[in-house]
């Protein structure tokens, strides 16, 4: 197993000796809400993956060791902007609004961090934030966040005051700018809330100079349905995510044009390289030139060219995780050593789940389970107990519930999750949920996946998607895991589907879902409302 890599840090005696004296005890506990974007749980090593026990991530895993890692964690919506509006307010795309990227989120909504505000917390959000400009109104005491998607090199940051380049790597400078807000702005004898929301691994995958060549040359594991040919899943036959014939060469795989050569190969958006400093910029394609080199002189099939960049998407994108890894340790170090770890809850999470190529892909949005699951890790020493594993199902409405609580605030009427303090010792209530309902909207858009909804027990999945492509998919995880045969046809599980079927209808009418086709509605009707709308 995995599990060597869940080893203890050593130091923790003589860091905590050294420590300041204690700081004025608090009833009320800290929060420190570390998220990043894109972050697969296929390479978090507490997850046990095939690809992560390569590329581990042993500051992450410290958060499962001391506390609790969800087995089973879901998103609602697998897209950053949807996502990240769940979490801020415990609502279902649907009820809060924001249902695809690019639309504008109304800051003024109620959401967990204005409310601990309100309360006496002290909250700052530092990194990502996406949702339309900036956190302007959304009750955070104190904030500095990256333009829109954020860069890797040399970030644009917005604050209250403007906007500018801030020279660095963006995962470092998001970590630095929240251990200095931790160490001299925040008021010591509050609690607070701190949101830390890192742009990595998200694309176009770029490590830090310091990991460029960290994997580079490692041979991961190819997933065995990695050249995929999506038999009875159209609209996993018509998504453009895939490796070998989606990704940039240039922008996404750093690939170069020739033997020798530093130019890139297809690069569409040149911003995210012509903005690093000469130095950085040599020094980044400099490590990658022997292996570009080599790639170029050698002639290789269609097939050995897409193997090959499967290995140069993991090297990049596990690059990045490692960056974000040593930032969780940086932080779990701090709290340690300022002995705050005691009283603060960690949460380590991401806003959705993302294909290492499975099915070819990179990328989410499906309902398939690389990019409905997103890790989940929480530590809250007393509360948790340490190596625990939470099998009970979780979604992303069920954040801001938990905040309140532990804050000791009332619940809040508009939100749809539940507390996760109820499954903190892996024994649900017996009303807790047995399955979970998911909803995606961004059709067109970036990457063709069509809308769908479904559900997921803890043993079969039914999908269905709906607009130019109309189909139902129904999945039995235990036989099936890797979602390869969809069985809807077959006359052995019409009664289950019956049964899914029924299950959907009743999660839509409990979360208020009536957006898309009704479960009832023919395909046929579907296509046509689909047509009609545009
Ligand atoms: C960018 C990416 C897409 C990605 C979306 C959404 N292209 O547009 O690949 O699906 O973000 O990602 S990029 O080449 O411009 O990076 S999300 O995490 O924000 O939802
Ligand atoms: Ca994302």
């Amino acid at each position: 197993t995995g599990c060597t890599t869940l080893e203890q840090p050593t130091a923790a005696a003589p860091v905590i000796a050294a420590a300041p004296a204690p700081l004025v005890q608090q009833s009320r506990p800290n929060i420190v809400f570390i998220m990043s974007d894109d972050h697969a749980y296929q390479a978090v090593s507490a997850y046990e993956s095939d690809v992560s026990r390569i590329a581990p991530t042993p500051n992450i895993d410290r958060i499962a060791q001391r506390g609790a890692l969800f087995e089973n964690s879901y998103v609602t919506n697998s897209l950053c902007g949807p996502s990240r509006a769940t979490m801020l307010t415990g609502q279902f795309s649907h009820m809060h609004g924001f249902t695809r990227n690019g639309q504008k989120y109304d800051n003024s909504r109620w959401n967990w961090p204005r409310a601990l505000g309100q309360s006496g917390y002290q909250t700052a959000l530092f990194g990502k934030w996406h949702l339309n400009y900036s956190p302007e109104g959304a009750g955070f005491d104190t904030w500095k966040v990256l333009d829109d998607q954020g860069k890797y090199y040399n970030p644009d940051v917005i604050t209250p005051t403007g906007r500018s380049a801030v020279e660095g790597y963006a995962t470092d400078i998001v970590t630095d700018q929240s251990l200095h807000w931790l160490e001299q702005e925040r008021d010591p004898d509050r609690p607070f809330a701190l949101l830390i929301h890192h742009k990595a691994p998200h694309r176009n995958f770029m490590p830090a100079i310091r990991h460029l060549q960290k994997y580079l040359g490692t041979e991961f594991p190819v997933p065995t349905n990695y050249f995929d040919h999506y038999d009875g899943r159209r609209a996993a036959d018509a998504q453009e995510m895939n490796i070998y014939r989606d990704m940039f060469e240039g922008h996404d795989l750093k690939m170069t044009t020739g033997v020798g050569s530093k130019e890139l190969r297809e690069n569409p958006w040149k911003n995210d390289f012509e903005r690093m400093t000469p130095q950085q910029r040599a020094e980044y394609f400099s490590a990658l030139q022997p292996s570009n080199d080599a790639m170029n002189a050698a002639d290789m099939s269609e097939r050995d060219m897409a193997l090959w960049k499967y290995q140069r998407y993991m090297s990049e994108y596990l690059g990045t995780v490692a960056a974000v890894d040593d930032s969780v340790g940086r932080v779990l170090d701090w709290l340690e050593t300022n002995g705050l770890d005691e009283n603060t809850i960690v949460v380590y999470t991401s806003d959705q789940g993302f294909y290492l190529g499975e099915h070819g892909w990179f990328d989410k949005r499906f309902m398939y389970e690389e990019s409905l699951r997103t890790p989940l890790l929480i530590q809250y020493p007393g509360h948790i107990a340490p190596g625990t594993r939470v099998t009970a199902p979780v979604q992303n409405v069920d954040y801001a519930p938990t905040f309140l609580e532990l804050a000791g605030l009332a619940q809040q009427p508009s939100i749809q999750g539940r507390t996760l303090r109820e499954v903190f010792d892996n024994s649900p209530p017996a009303d807790w949920r047995e399955d979970i309902y998911y909803h995606y909207y961004e059709y067109p858009g970036f990457h063709a996946v069509r809308a769908h909804y479904g559900v997921r027990t803890e043993r079969y999945k039914l999908i269905r998607f709906y607009g130019d492509i109309n189909a139902w998919e129904f999945y039995d995880l235990q036989a099936d895991p890797a979602e390869m045969h969809n069985r809807i046809d077959d006359p052995k599980v019409r009664s289950l589907v019956a049964d899914l079927k029924q299950r959907l209808e009743g999660l839509r009418a409990r979360y208020q879902d009536d957006s898309g086709p009704a479960v009832d509605a023919p395909l046929a009707l579907a296509s046509a409302m689909a047509k009609g709308r545009r």
